[in-house]
C-alpha cells in the first residue's frame, strides 16, 4: 500500500516505520494517524517494529497544531480517539516495538514513543508534554502512560509545567532505555537487541508483552492470576517443549 506521510522499510523481519512530514517536523496530522492505524490494524509478518521520524530536528513534534486550531469539540474528540487508537495498536502489537527518537518528541510525539516497548534516543532527543502551553492537555495517552514510566510526581511536574527534558534526563527518569551518540548507533543497537530477542521463543515474548499490558493497573492478586493463566498456557506450546528439551540436551533451541 502507498502512504503519503509514512515511509516503510522491511529488513530481516524488522519493519521500520518512519513518520515522514519534514516541513511540519513530522507532526501527526489526521492523515498520518489514519495511515498509521491502517498500517497497524491486523499487522502480521514482521517480527519487530522500529518507529522513528524522518531525519531532521524532530522525531515527532506532536499532534498537528495547525489542524487542531480550528477543530470543534466533536472533531477534537474524534482526533484524540484516533491518536489513542494508534497508541493502543502499537502497545498491543504481538511483537516488540522500539521507538528510535532523534530530535523533538513533544506532545503526541512523546505519547507515541511511550506506547512502544522501549525508547532508544540520541543525545539530540528532547522529550516533553507541552500541551498546557497551547491550552490543551495530553490526549494520546500522556496522562495515562507518563506516570507509569516516571512516577506520578514527575509526571505531574512535566505535564503541568510543559518542561522539556533532554535524553540524559529522560533516561535518568526511566523514560528512555538507552542514549546513543548518533542515529546510526541507535538503529544498530535497536537491531542488535531485536536480534537477541528473535533468538527467543516468539510465542513466549508475545505472551510476556500481553501479560505486562494486562496486569497494568491490576492489584497484585489479580495480576498474579493473569500471569498464572498465561504461565499455564505456555505448557501447551511446542516452544516450551522445545526450549526445555534443548536446555537439557545442551543444544540451541529451534523455535
Ligand atoms: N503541528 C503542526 N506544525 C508544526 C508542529 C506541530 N506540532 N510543530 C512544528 N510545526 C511546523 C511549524 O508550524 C513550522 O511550519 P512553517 O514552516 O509553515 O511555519 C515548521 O513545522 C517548522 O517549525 P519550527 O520553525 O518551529 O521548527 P524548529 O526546528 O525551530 O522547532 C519544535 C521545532 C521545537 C518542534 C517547534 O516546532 C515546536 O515547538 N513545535 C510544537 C511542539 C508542540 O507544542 N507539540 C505539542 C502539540 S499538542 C499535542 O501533541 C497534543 C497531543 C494530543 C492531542 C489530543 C487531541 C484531542
Amino acid at each position: 500500500m502507498d502512504y503519503q506521510t509514512l515511509a516503510l522499510d522491511e529488513h530481516d523481519g524488522i519493519l521500520t516505520v518512519t513518520v515522514h512530514r519534514p516541513p511540519a517536523r513530522n507532526a501527526l496530522s489526521q492523515l498520518t494517524l489514519t495511515e498509521l492505524r491502517d498500517l497497524l490494524t491486523g499487522l502480521s509478518g514482521p517480527r519487530a517494529l522500529l518507529l522513528t521520524g524522518s531525519e531532521g530536528p524532530a522525531f515527532i513534534a506532536g499532534a498537528d497544531i495547525r489542524e487542531m486550531a480550528t477543530m470543534t469539540p466533536e472533531e477534537g474528540e474524534a482526533f484524540g480517539a484516533l491518536g489513542q487508537e494508534v497508541t493502543r495498536l502499537i502497545e498491543t502489537l504481538p511483537v516488540p516495538v522500539i521507538a528510535c527518537v532523534d530530535g523533538y518528541a513533544l506532545g503526541g510525539g512523546c505519547e507515541m514513543a511511550m506506547a512502544c516497548d522501549f525508547i532508544y534516543a540520541t543525545r539530540k532527543a528532547v522529550f516533553g508534554q507541552p500541551e498546557v502551553l497551547l491550552g490543551l492537555i495530553p490526549g494520546f495517552g500522556g496522562c495515562v502512560r507518563l506516570f507509569r514510566r516516571v512516577g506520578v510526581a514527575k509526571a505531574r511536574e512535566l505535564i503541568y509545567s510543559g518542561r522539556r527534558v533532554d535524553a540524559v534526563e529522560a533516561q535518568r527518569l526511566g523514560l528512555v532505555n538507552e542514549v546513543f551518540d548518533s542515529r546510526d548507533e541507535m538503529f544498530a543497537a535497536a537491531r542488535l537487541v531485536l536480534a537477541d530477542i528473535a533468538a527467543n521463543s516468539p510465542v513466549a515474548v508475545s505472551t510476556c508483552k500481553s501479560v505486562i499490558n494486562a496486569v497494568d493497573g491490576l492489584g497484585v492478586e489479580e495480576g498474579l492470576r493473569v500471569e498464572l493463566d498465561a504461565f499455564r498456557a505456555a505448557f501447551t506450546t511446542d516452544d516450551m517443549r522445545e526450549g526445555t528439551a534443548a536446555f537439557l540436551a545442551k543444544r540451541t533451541p529451534e523455535f
